[in-house]
């Protein structure tokens, strides 16, 4: 890989390690380069298929940050894997953006910061997964083993992830009847 054509990718979903999509990131195309979380408190919601989506800061112009500070790792990826990943997480169909984010590498004496990139939940639809998600009180620090064993690979999925986003979030969690 020619690092430096490297572009620095945070994960914090399926694509860490031991999760469903590593396997993208596990060849020669990408490098391990530590542990990470996002430098400044995120959120992180769980949405359709148990896929997880980073939001865009601030989330909504009015609130606070978010609660955690999201974990991940950080990768160096090369060009063509990069291109590999966009088509995973549908950059091209709108799905998720390709953002710049601030993270904080493990190591050291307490770490560095990084200007990496990753995969955050496209502004189109953010807020608003983010409200039926319910909101703050929805937000986790960790894309955990738990979550990932409700996951829905894109293969056994119904229906593609824009359009299972746009039912969510039409669909309001049904209540207890009185
Ligand atoms: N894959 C990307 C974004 C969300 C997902 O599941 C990641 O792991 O960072």
């Amino acid at each position: 890989m020619e690092s430096e054509e490297a572009t620095m990718v945070f994960v914090y979903g399926t694509l860490k390690r031991g999760f469903p999509n590593h396997p993208l990131l596990a060849g020669a195309a990408a490098s391990f380069a530590g542990n990470a979380s996002t430098s400044a408190p995120a959120s992180l919601v769980i949405g359709p298929y148990s896929v997880p989506f980073l939001l865009p800061s601030p989330r909504i112009a009015s609130s606070g940050p978010g609660s955690h500070r999201v974990s991940g790792e950080l990768y160096a990826v090369s060009p063509h894997a990069l291109v590999d990943l966009d088509t995973l997480e549908g950059t091209h169909l709108g799905v998720y953006e390709r953002r710049r984010i601030t993270v904080l590498v493990e190591g050291g004496g307490g770490g560095r910061e990084v200007e990496a990139e990753a995969y955050l939940a496209n502004t189109s639809y953010a807020e608003a997964l983010w409200l039926r998600c319910g909101g703050e009180a929805a937000e986790i620090g960790d894309y955990t083993m738990d979550h990932a064993a409700r996951y829905v690979a894109p293969t056994h999925r119904a229906s593609g992830l824009l359009h299972a986003i746009h039912i969510f979030i039409a669909n309001p969690p049904t209540s207890p009847s009185p």
